[in-house]
């Protein structure tokens, strides 16, 4: 894969293959647990973490600034990479290595003229949005792509595009390609059967009982 970014003056070290996307509203708002857990997961293997605060009861900017620093520390210790769910001015603030974008977040030409510094992921759910989305592959890291399967941790989910549907959009990225929704142990293997590069999960990691395993299992060495 072409570089998408200078940060990172080795490719090799863009490890797009397993994702935890993560927030307070996943494990009751409590702060020491999404740090253990968050911790836990990069020495087991996480490459990526998303921190996502979605929750109804949103925390200030300081509040998740302050929590995303805590996150930053945890993932340099392991080489993990952390990302922002939409936030820019956050992902800046608390040195983050990317920012996470949908479809209706800041463009990808204004993070980039903002903060060229940043990885960035953009998430996809039908051919059309990757139709619509050709201009900014240049500047993308990965794509998210799903809901593959359907998902109750996101209230507006969009449909779920099955597992044929992540192969037809696969064939058609230039960029790595991060499945998303609904992704547990036991579907990973078809996940990966069906062209993904990587995986992204919430669950199946945060209500997990045994973290290591579920990462082993669930990430593709
Ligand atoms: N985007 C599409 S589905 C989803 C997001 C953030 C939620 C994934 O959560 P889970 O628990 O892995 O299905
Ligand atoms: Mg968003």
């Amino acid at each position: 894969w072409p570089n998408p970014n200078q940060r990172f003056n080795n490719t090799n070290e863009l490890d797009f293959s397993c994702q935890l996307v993560v927030g307070l509203e996943n494990v009751g708002g409590d702060r020491a647990k999404l740090f253990s857990l968050v911790k836990e997961a990069c020495l087991a293997g996480v490459t990526v973490v998303q921190y996502r605060e979605k929750g109804t009861v949103r925390p200030s900017f300081l509040e998740e600034l302050a929590v995303a620093k805590v996150l930053k520390e945890i993932c340099r210790k392991t080489k993990t990479l952390l990302f922002i769910d939409d936030n820019v001015d956050l992902a800046i603030a608390a040195d983050a290595d990317g920012v996470h974008v949908g479809q209706d977040d800041a463009s990808v030409q204004s993070i980039v003229k903002k903060a060229p510094e940043l990885l960035i992921g953009l998430s996809i759910s039908t051919m059309a949005e990757l139709e619509a989305s050709q201009a900014a592959m240049p500047d993308l890291a990965y794509i998210g792509v799903g809901p593959v399967f359907k998902t109750t941790t996101k209230k507006d989910a969009k449909p779920t595009i099955g597992l044929e549907g992540l192969r037809e959009i696969k064939e058609a990225a230039t960029v790595p390609v991060v499945a998303i929704g609904g992704i547990n142990e036991e579907r990973a293997q078809a996940v990966y059967q069906h062209g993904a590069d990587g995986l992204a999960v919430i669950s199946a990691i945060t209500k997990s009982t045994n973290i290591a395993k579920t990462v082993q299992r669930l990430c593709k060495d």
